[in-house]
């Protein structure tokens, strides 16, 4: 089964060697994502990752390559002026055997490969509160070395990606329409969704009147696209650079407190599992300030913990409003999954909301006085 899928794409990209197995890695909710193992003619296994674009979602899979081989080029510039080897530290794409770095099949797929960084893991939850640190300092990082790429330079591959406030508009457009009738059962969901409306405008005002510069942001630092090294403990890679456009550094650094600071999974089901770790948050915080703090403002380190309440609302925004459109662009694997994600975001959301004060309180403290 699973070879039959793969089987097409994986004769047209210049692998090294023969094709050994694969199986699926299940971890995202959008493209569909194998790891491949090759055996080469030294006898060497060689791992490969192969993905199919969800062209649902991303639109223009060509403009998608086309940004993310611009930022790993501008990265690989910046490791290599401090003399780094980047043979682990960026993606490096397989090319097709006609030399491009997609491969159409004809039909609506289109498919990429990467070498497979060997010896680091991509941690689901956190077990050692200092792996979080690295993360911080992983996506800190990454969004130091893009400071100075040229924002107008990227394709806006999914638009208004984190314009929480156009995708409020669009929760009560799925709403009026109810396309599935799932409306009548989700008032309490709603409601607190409505009570919210008037901070999921915060981040996109602040940009509009000049109070939050924009940057070249990642859009989705979940810890598991950050590869943390085996032996080291060290972050190594960004990965996953799918939706690298322009942004707010609120919503790099809110979206992996999000994910990594919350005590459960984003879909746990037992809501009194779910609040927020603070010795975790304060751990990110501080390896994500230590790596950017110059680079950054005063007023945007202030603000970060604004981006983890936007982006945990944001998230539960858009759970709620696909299970209302009927499921059409998370992967799911019950019917009522994005509506167990929605209410488990909504949770975080208001443990966030009850330590606001104390997150301010220690960002504050970070600023350089
Ligand atoms: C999607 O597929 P994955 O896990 O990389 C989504 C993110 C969400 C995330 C929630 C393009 O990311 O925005 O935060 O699910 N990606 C897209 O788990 O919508
Ligand atoms: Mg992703």
């Amino acid at each position: 089964m699973l070879y039959n899928d793969i089987k097409q794409p994986i004769r047209q990209f210049c692998f090294e060697g023969k094709y050994v197995c694969g199986e699926e890695l299940r971890s995202g909710n959008i493209n569909s994502t194998y790891r491949l193992e090759f055996i080469t003619p030294d006898g060497s296994r060689k791992n490969y990752i192969l993905q199919r674009i969800n062209t649902v979602v991303f639109k223009d899979p060509y403009a998608v390559m086309e940004n993310i081989t611009n930022v790993i080029s501008h990265i690989d510039r910046k490791l290599t002026e401090k003399g780094e080897d980047t043979s682990r530290r960026l993606l490096h794409f397989v090319s097709t055997k006609s030399g491009a770095y997609l491969y159409h099949d004809g039909a609506d797929s289109f498919w990429r490969a990467y070498v497979f960084v060997d010896g680091v893991t991509a941690y689901n939850s956190i077990e050692d509160p200092k792996l979080f640190y690295e993360a911080g300092r992983g996506f800190g990082e990454f969004q130091k070395n893009l400071f100075d790429f040229p924002a107008e330079a990227l394709h806006e591959t999914i638009t208004d990606f984190h314009n929480t406030k156009r995708r409020f508009y669009a929760f009560v457009a799925a709403i009026a329409e109810d396309r599935v009738g799932r409306v009548a059962e989700l008032e309490s969901e709603i409601d607190f969704l409505f009570d919210r409306r008037k901070m999921m405008s915060e981040i996109v005002d602040k940009i509009d009147s000049g109070i939050l510069p924009v940057r070249v942001t990642h859009n989705d630092t979940k810890l598991n696209n950050v590869l943390i090294d085996d032996a080291t403990g060290k972050a190594v890679c960004v990965i996953d650079l799918d939706t690298v456009m322009p942004g707010s550094s609120l919503y790099d650094y809110g979206d992996a407190i999000r994910f990594g600071a919350s005590t459960a999974a984003e879909d746990e089901k037992d809501l009194s599992k779910i609040t927020i770790n603070m010795e975790l948050f304060k751990l990110f915080t501080k390896g994500f300030v230590e790596e950017i703090a110059n680079a950054l403002t005063d007023e945007e380190i202030h603000y970060l913990p604004l981006g983890a309440k936007v982006m945990t609302c944001e998230l539960a925004l858009r759970f709620l409003t696909d299970y209302i459109n009927g499921d059409e662009y998370f992967k799911i694997n019950s019917p009522d999954h994005n509506l167990i994600r929605a209410r488990a975001q909504m949770k975080l959301l208001t443990e966030i909301e009850a330590k606001y004060d104390e997150m301010v309180e220690y960002v504050d403290s970070l600023i350089k006085k």
